[in-house]
């Protein structure tokens, strides 16, 4: 079932980046690879670490299982594995499990003869994750500065990370990731909508095709930016809202540690009005 009959052509040898034929199988539909072995390992040494920090903090109720980063008092060296030492190794097999995942997917890019955009998009993904748990604690100092592993301990976290900056929407980076998070939703409406209204006609009329999702939009706003543009547009508009998410949180202390409405005051002291 899971395996369609034309799947069979395309299982092809080769493409790996290290290994050669040693992982270069499947397991029912999945494709493994080195890289998903990798894969498996930290994904698993990860999840049962997890479980450990949950047991020493005494929860297995799911919401309130936290594992938390070192004290600030670490910096950047190893912890004790009950005081956020647990965390750094959770870390590393995140970051491990992550990569090796990207590059599972640049393996059956290479197969396939195909671009790389999709490793290349989990890997904008990939960056903003640790843009906040290590290039930003890196940048001051202290592990510490990590987000806590947990499902309410993350909000708390990033609400009171915001509230040290007393408004966070005034973060010019903030504003840019939001609007570009807000306009990957319209793209991506706009484009479901017209998908579907010419690929499902009514009971007993032709499928339209894209001549007819042209004319709309040129009907419409005088433009269509075409069927392969509005992909291009919605990949360029999602890794922008994420790349500027990282922009925003990576700049709030290394590289400004007022309140973020203060930031403005660039504008108030602009030379033009003396
Ligand atoms: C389009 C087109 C598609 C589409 C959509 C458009 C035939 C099937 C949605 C229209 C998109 C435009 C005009 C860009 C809008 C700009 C922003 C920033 C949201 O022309 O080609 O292909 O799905």
């Amino acid at each position: 079932m899971a395996m369609l009959s034309f799947e069979r052509k395309y299982r092809v040898r080769g493409g790996t980046l290290i290994g050669g034929d040693l992982f270069d199988f499947w397991v029912g539909p999945f494709y493994v690879g080195i890289f998903g072995v990798m894969t498996a390992f930290f994904a698993f040494l990860g999840t049962v670490l997890i479980f450990y920090g949950a047991s020493l903090q005494g929860t297995f109720n799911p919401w309130t299982i936290s594992i938390a980063p070192p004290d600030l008092k670490y910096g950047l060296g190893l912890a004790p594995l009950a005081e956020g030492g647990l965390w750094q190794i959770i870390t590393i097999c995140a970051i491990g499990s992550f990569v090796s995942w990207a590059l599972r997917e640049v393996e059956i890019c290479r197969k396939l003869g195909m671009g790389y955009h999709v490793p290349v998009a989990f890997g904008v993904a990939i960056f903003a994750y640790v843009t906040l748990v290590v290039i930003r604690p890196v940048l001051l100092g202290a592990w510490g500065h990590g987000f806590p592993y947990g499902i309410f301990s993350h909000l708390d976290w990033v609400s009171n990370v915001g509230y040290q900056y007393l408004n966070f929407m005034y973060n010019p980076a903030h504003m840019i990731a939001v609007t570009f998070f807000f306009t990957t939703t319209l793209a991506l409406s706009l484009h479901g909508a017209l998908v579907l209204s010419a690929a499902n006609p009514a009971k007993g009329e032709a499928v339209k095709t894209p001549e007819h999702e042209n004319a709309y939009f040129r009907d419409f706003i005088g433009y269509s930016i075409g069927t392969i543009g509005i992909h291009r547009l919605g990949l360029f508009l999602a890794l922008s809202a994420g790349f500027w998410s990282a922009v925003c949180i990576v700049i709030s202390g290394p590289f400004w540690t007022q309140g973020w409405p203060r930031w403005w005051s660039w504008w108030l002291d602009l030379p033009i009005w003396s």
